[in-house]
């Protein structure tokens, strides 16, 4: 019994660790200047995570088959325990979560609190149930006015977002459903949410951040690659929360600066 425990424990270790280490369900392609850093800081987690995985499940099987109910086994003791080895492995465990996470806080923190250079695309993101809304300046490069009163979610669009057509910046905004972006430029977000919080997960880019209602939230990225990129709301955010998905679409700047003007005229 002992030794068939220790094949089961063994095997499920060997098989899961097997996946990940032939990289069989992996990450998308990254499209975005941040993806080499957050890249190799998923991956020096999962490496030094394995360890501590492959360690300690070898060690449970080992010591299942070690102290099995049978006559030639060493019978098993009853430990209080070893404040030593408790003190140590909290200490090794701290420095090895606190250290991963001020590797990982660098890119986290100048996405957030560094604000984005002056000649960044500004957009606009509004989430709601269930739909993304994505809104550019136009030509004078000031946002409208938008107001609470004024959201309309099911007339979509303008509407949607609140947009104050009386207001002369809201004039020559743009409201769409896709989201198109100039590649290896700076983009700077801002993100919206009308009803309950959602959150706009584009893994291509590895973008990933809450829409809070009532808070305005500025993030930067540089999209690398041209091509299209699925958004995802990642939080559960209502019945509909299944099908709130989107598009991104990483073109030249020459195709992005083409698709404006277009949807500027459509507004005349
Ligand atoms: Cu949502």
């Amino acid at each position: 019994m002992g030794l068939a425990l220790l094949a089961v424990i063994w095997l499920i270790t060997f098989v899961s660790t097997y996946f990940f280490v032939a990289k069989t369900w992996w990450l998308p392609v990254g499209a975005a200047e941040a993806a080499g850093f957050i890249d190799h800081q998923f991956a020096l987690t999962y490496v030094l995570m394995g360890i501590v995985f492959l360690a300690a499940q070898l060690g449970l099987g080992y010591l299942a088959w070690r102290y099995r109910e049978h006559p030639s086994a060493k019978p098993a003791q009853y430990s209080h325990g070893n404040t030593k080895l408790e003190i140590v492995w909290t200490v090794l465990t701290a420095i090895l979560f606190i250290g991963l996470n001020l590797m990982g806080s660098r890119v986290w923190a100048s996405q957030r609190f560094d604000p984005a250079g002056p000649n960044a695309v500004k957009v606009e993101i509004t989430g709601m149930q269930f739909a993304w809304y994505f809104r550019y300046p136009g030509k004078d490069g000031t946002f409208g006015k938008t107001s609470v009163k004024l959201m309309d979610p099911s007339a979509g669009g303008e509407a949607a977002v609140g947009l104050d057509t009386s207001d002369p910046a809201a004039k020559d905004d743009v409201v769409t459903g896709i989201m198109y972006l100039p590649v290896d430029r700076e983009v700077d977000l801002s993100l919206r949410a009308v009803d309950v919080i959602h959150n706009f997960f584009v893994p291509s880019l590895r973008f990933k951040q809450d829409a809070v209602p009532g808070l305005n939230i500025h993030m930067h990225l540089r999209p690398t690659q041209i091509g299209d990129y699925e958004v995802a709301c990642a939080e559960l955010c209502g019945l509909g929360h299944y099908k709130m998905h989107g598009m991104v679409k990483v073109v030249s700047q020459e195709d992005f600066d083409k698709w404006l003007a277009a949807r500027e005229a459509e507004k005349q």
